[in-house]
């Protein structure tokens, strides 16, 4: 369904979550340039190259031999097999039938369609989009998931306590202010560029450098709180404030305490726009458990001496003070209170509402947020209606999997997980983004079936009955749009589609014909029908507002088209603070709640009524006396076209580079580019050794995205040989009121690994007889 446009030798307008770009293929070559507009273009876009030809693509649909020979079924082959390759018409024809088994025996509840991943840019091909409506308009709904692996403590908190997610967090205080306004940008977490340069839909400009140099030139001070001091650019010029890694919720109870016992806080603004600071002041000043939050309580937790932490909230006050929490501080247990206690913080600092000042919830964490929203709407494929109505908190798939029929708590209710027979996915790879993939592989050999579209060999793909092989973006048109970027791109198709790959919207419609629906999922368009039709919102929109509006094939032929985008006036929040009667917040009291009477109620150990400090369970001790930060690479987005060059030379002797205090390394014999085992209770893997004193004594960094890679796959517990530190990660939710994913940071030990080193087979298309 494709429309028939030959491979490009001229340079054509393309998009991706790391950038907008142009590319061509010559002599059998893709060449890649950045935008010319972007000041700061990401250097992922150079993995494309080497990834589009690479062997590690999936060619031709392979069914898994074992599903083929003894049909559906709990099987512990999965991953361990080897995969018949198989003819289209006939793949689909099995596929159908599967499906066709599933619905009848177990009905939408049988099957889990949430499909968490990021998949491509292009808003019509977006693959988790494309699953959704399938499942819904041709299959009659799925077992669905809610939240991300990003954000899963902080969408379902924000709610509660400051009003609506998008608006109030991640989008209020914009680049532009902080170059202009702030003083002081306090950032839990920091603010690393190799987040800030990804941005779901892609953009044409990417910004934060230039505003964090700006706004530093200005005589802005950075400081940073957290482990890693990359966290924050050179640019900013950041003071570097060293905490144990999960401790920043201590540190800010300590920080706001010293506020209070000096009467540095801003008791106007609490009892104007805040609701429950009498009981939470109670906590904080030990009335309530006899323990002051103070920075004597904070030092040993936090690892921040009581000196730093007393004169660090001296410094903010009476200042343009901007706190920033990165999304990394709530992807681990308890994330729900770093993102509340940032709320507090910046509400007793009082500057909530003022420009470049108050909470930029995220600022910094993916490339549109801090930005103007664009103020017409883009493209979206409609996903159709889910009539199922089931679901699950997205992190907590194994825990399904493994336990049907069990109940668990989410959001103040007592749920039951179903019993879900076959997993589809589509534009993801759980072997990234899940925790303990030891306890995921026995997860997936419950199910009776596990179908994958992928356009690589992923360990996802390597673990499914039934393999699809689907087309990479650069080999298909559609358009790129982002909401807080202005240009939406016409991405136009620049190679041949690999092998026998197909569209997953071609795969869909193939297989909605087999289920009887397939106008249901088409409503008989081509996909490129689709583009023009979706692109006619945006048209309509501009139209209304009196703007140009440029007809399909116009906006083709341009390659793309400016938007216009809404003005940055403080948005929510100023609004709120002008007038709070008149544009009360959208919690309950309609104020910032630093008590809530929801949450209370509850009755939650594990998230209370108030931010609060909440030991975790899982801290380094004699077996694991290491944190591991496990967080975003800088070379690819998540696990994406790890083959790719770019992503493939930052390793070293092929595996994933973990960095490393000198002091930890000698107490084991540890030199700079060692290969060392990194392991807990859990598992283990490999990784190199970059040795460097931009890391706290005490914790060890390892990206997530090297691909999955066990050592001997028929164990249970593999050694995986390349640096996936999933491996070691624990599979807890934050808390009973989020469940979100705990991914960031565990414990670990380390040694040197003197063995001899396994070869990387990652990338190797798996066996076919
Ligand atoms: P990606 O590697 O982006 O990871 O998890 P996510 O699953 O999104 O996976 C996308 C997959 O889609 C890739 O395998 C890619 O090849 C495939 N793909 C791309 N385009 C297409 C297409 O058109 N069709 C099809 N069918 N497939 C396509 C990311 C998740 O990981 C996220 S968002 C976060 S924030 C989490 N972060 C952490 C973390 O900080 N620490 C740990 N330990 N773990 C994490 N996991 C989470």
């Amino acid at each position: 369904m494709s429309a028939e446009v030959a491979a490009t030798t001229e340079f054509r307008p393309h998009s991706s979550h790391w950038g907008v770009f142009t590319a061509a293929m010559r002599d059998g070559e893709l060449l890649v340039r950045p935008h010319p507009g972007d000041p700061d273009p990401n250097d992922i876009i150079q993995n494309f190259p080497s990834a589009l030809r690479h062997p590690a693509r999936i060619a031709q649909p392979m069914v898994r031999r074992g599903w083929l020979e003894r049909g559906p079924g709990p099987d512990r082959r999965r991953g361990r097999d080897e995969f018949v390759p198989m003819a289209w018409d006939a793949v689909l024809d099995l596929l159908g039938g599967e499906l066709q088994r599933i619905r009848d025996s177990h009905g939408p509840a049988g099957v889990f369609g949430g499909s968490y991943g990021w998949s491509s840019a292009g808003r019509f091909h977006h693959a988790q989009s494309q699953i959704h409506r399938f499942l819904n308009c041709a299959f009659g709904g799925y077992v669905a998931s809610v939240n991300s692996y990003s954000s899963g403590a902080a969408s379902v908190i924000v709610p509660y306590i400051l009003g609506t997610y998008e608006e109030l967090t991640k989008h209020n205080v914009t680049w532009d202010q902080v170059a202009a306004h702030s003083d002081v940008v306090l950032a839990f977490g920091g603010m690393a560029l190799k987040n800030a340069m990804v941005a779901g839909g892609g953009i044409s400009e990417h910004v934060e450098r230039g505003a964090m140099q700006a706004a530093r030139g200005r005589g802005c001070d950075f400081i940073l709180v957290g482990p890693l001091r990359s966290d924050l650019p050179e640019e900013a010029g950041a003071e570097w404030v060293a905490n144990i890694p999960g401790t920043d919720t201590a540190l800010m109870l300590a920080l706001v305490h010293t506020l209070v016992a000096e009467g540095l806080h801003d008791q106007a603004f609490l009892d104007r726009y805040t609701v429950g600071w009498p009981v939470f002041e109670r906590y904080l000043l030990g009335e309530a458990d006899g323990q002051p939050k103070d920075a004597d309580w904070a030092a040993p937790i936090t690892g921040v001496s009581a000196d730093a932490i007393r004169s660090l909230a001296r410094r903010l006050h009476g200042r343009r003070v901007l706190v920033t929490v990165a999304h990394a501080l709530q992807r681990a247990e308890h994330g729900e209170q770093p993102v509340w206690m940032g709320a507090v913080l910046a509400a007793a600092l009082g500057q909530i509402g003022l420009p470049g000042g108050g909470y930029g919830y995220a600022l910094g964490a993916i490339g549109y947020y801090g930005r103007r929203a664009n103020a017409v709407p883009g493209p979206t494929l409609p996903q159709g209606r889910n009539r199922h109505g089931d679901f699950i908190p997205v992190a907590r798939i194994a825990d399904m999997l493994l336990n049907p029929g069990a109940a668990y708590r989410y959001k103040g209710q007592t749920r039951t997980y179903p019993d879900v027979r076959l997993v589809y996915w589509a534009g993801g790879n759980p072997f990234h983004h899940h925790q303990d993939l030891n306890r995921l592989r026995e997860a997936f050999a419950r199910l009776d079936t596990l179908v994958v579209h992928e356009l690589a060999w992923t360990a996802t793909a390597r673990h499914a009955d039934i393999v699809l092989p689907a087309t990479m973006t650069l080999e298909r048109e559609d358009i790129g749009y982002s909401s807080h970027d202005p240009l939406m791109v016409a991405m136009h198709r620049i190679a041949d589609p690999y092998g026998e790959a197909r569209d997953d919207y071609d795969i869909f419609a193939a297989l909605s014909r087999r289920l009887g629906a397939e106008d249901a999922f088409t409503e008989g368009r081509s996909s490129r029908d689709w583009l023009c039709h979706l692109y006619a919102r945006t048209q309509q929109a501009l139209r209304e507002a009196g703007l140009p509006a440029p007809d399909f094939d116009a906006f083709w032929a341009a390659g793309g088209l400016r938007l216009p985008q809404a003005p940055d006036d403080g948005g929510p929040w100023r609004a709120f603070r002008e007038d709070p009667e008149a544009n009360p917040v959208p919690t309950p009291s309609g104020r910032i709640e630093i008590f809530s009477e929801t949450i209370a109620a509850y009755g939650e150990a594990s998230c209370p009524g108030h931010p609060a400090w909440l030991p975790p369970e899982e801290v380094p001790g004699a077996a694991t006396p290491l944190h591991l930060v496990a967080n975003q690479p800088a070379t690819r987005l998540h696990s994406q076209l790890d083959f790719g060059a770019h992503s493939v030379a930052a390793k070293h002797r092929g595996r994933e580079v973990a960095s490393l205090h000198p002091v930890d390394a000698a107490a084991r014999g540890i030199a700079d580019g060692d290969i060392i085992r990194l392991f807990n209770g859990r598992g283990a893997c490999l990784a190199a050794v970059r040795l460097t004193t931009d890391i706290r004594p005490g914790v060890v960094q390892l990206a997530t995205g090297a691909w999955y890679d066990p050592e001997n796959p028929e164990d249970d517990r593999p050694l995986c040989v390349h640096g996936n530190p999933n491996v070691l990660t624990r599979d807890a939710g934050t808390s009973a009121l989020a469940q979100g994913c705990t991914g960031q940071l565990t414990v670990v030990e380390m040694e040197r690994f003197n063995g001899n080193l396994p070869p990387i087979r990652a990338f190797e298309p798996p066996m076919a007889g």
